[in-house]
């Protein structure tokens, strides 16, 4: 077995790529994708990897919904991260077609990112993608151990041997076993380092300074949801939505003023539900604005006025109908 840690002589910033490559003077870009069930810590990964949020993360499982596309730069290399949905046993059309998404994705990326929680033995859950991975011959994978901030050493050592033997078991060559922790930002650079020779020879895909071809709308509704999930319990996690329906510069602003207007609406499967996001005397429903409107801010760079309404869209995540509305 070869785990992968970083040598304390090697500075984590060394630009990343390797020598060789940088020697004969080729570029490298391609897709890796993170898989793995949901709360891996597959968006948290892919954040700290291109050091900004492109990706919203939450502590409920299958806070992802769609792939997010978030661009690591390197002086002779990109590489693409594809963020995508936990994989799980799916109870709703909703769960079906995340499944769906993940499954293409990792038939098209050119490197497989398999996210196993150090923190947690390894389960029927991520038995399942693993089986369905050693079916994928062509693309190398590599295992990520996550979350190694959460666990000693000790405990680190029989996760990595776990997932050693779970290879052995279904088949599947890990072409590098990789402890990292998202959080405390240990090993990142190196995963990068190790996903980045994996890459086909080519020119960068993406402009430079580029960090995700997420559309504005979609990352602002993100935050917004983000926001929404903190705090929630349950099922509710699962039956928010969020759709931004216009955005707008306000008129008769000075140029040096400007403000940007945004309605959006925050969706719900059922009228009981209305109650619980939007708190005694509105004030959860206030927060959830002031909260993601900040980061709003900070993501666009302009002053924002938040518009936000709540609406019962019923039993969506089961009606074909409403999915597609809501984007799915
Ligand atoms: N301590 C610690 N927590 C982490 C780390 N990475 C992620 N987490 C936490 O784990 C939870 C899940 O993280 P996400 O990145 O949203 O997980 P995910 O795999 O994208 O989940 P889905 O989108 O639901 O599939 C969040 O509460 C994160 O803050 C880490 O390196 N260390
Ligand atoms: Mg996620």
């Amino acid at each position: 077995m070869s785990v992968r840690t970083q040598s304390s002589e090697q500075p984590a910033d060394d630009g990343g790529t390797s020598h060789a490559h940088e020697a004969a003077g080729d570029h490298r870009a391609g897709f890796a994708c993170f898989v793995g069930r949901p709360n891996a810590g597959k968006s948290t990964l892919t954040n700290a990897l291109v050091g900004q949020k492109v990706a919203i993360t939450s502590n409920r499982p299958q806070t992802t919904r769609h792939t997010v596309r978030g661009i690591v730069h390197r002086p002779q290399a990109q590489l693409i991260l594809v963020d995508t949905p936990g994989l799980h046993k799916p109870r709703t059309l909703l769960g079906e077609r995340l499944n769906d998404v993940v499954r293409t994705t990792w038939a098209e990326v050119d490197a497989i990112g398999f996210c196993i929680p150090a923190d947690q033995k390894i389960g029927p859950g991520d038995r399942f993608i693993a089986k369905e991975l050693a079916g994928i011959k062509k693309t190398p994978k590599i295992a990520v151990v996550t979350k190694t901030d959460l666990v000693d050493g000790r405990a680190l050592a029989e996760q990595l041997i776990a997932v050693d033997q779970l290879g052995r078991e279904l088949g599947i060559t890990w072409a590098e076993i990789v402890p990292v922790s998202a959080t405390a930002n240990q090993q990142v650079e190196l995963l990068a380092d190790l996903l980045i020779p994996l890459m086909p020879e080519g020119p960068a895909l993406y402009p430079e300074g580029d960090l995700t071809d997420e559309p504005e709308q979609v990352m602002v509704a993100e935050l917004i949801r983000e926001a929404a999930l903190e705090g929630v319990r349950d099922e509710l996690p699962h039956s928010i939505a969020v759709v931004v329906e216009e955005m707008l510069p306000r008129e008769d602003r000075p140029a040096d003023k400007p403000l940007l207007d945004i309605h959006a609406n925050l969706f719900i499967e059922r009228p009981s539900q209305k109650g619980i996001v939007i708190g005694p005397k509105g004030k959860r429903l206030k927060d959830v604005g002031i909260k993601s409107r900040k980061q709003i801010e900070a993501l666009l760079g302009t002053p924002v006025f938040l518009d936000l309404h709540v609406k019962v869209a019923k039993d969506w995540q089961r009606d074909p109908k409403q999915l597609r509305r809501l984007g799915f």
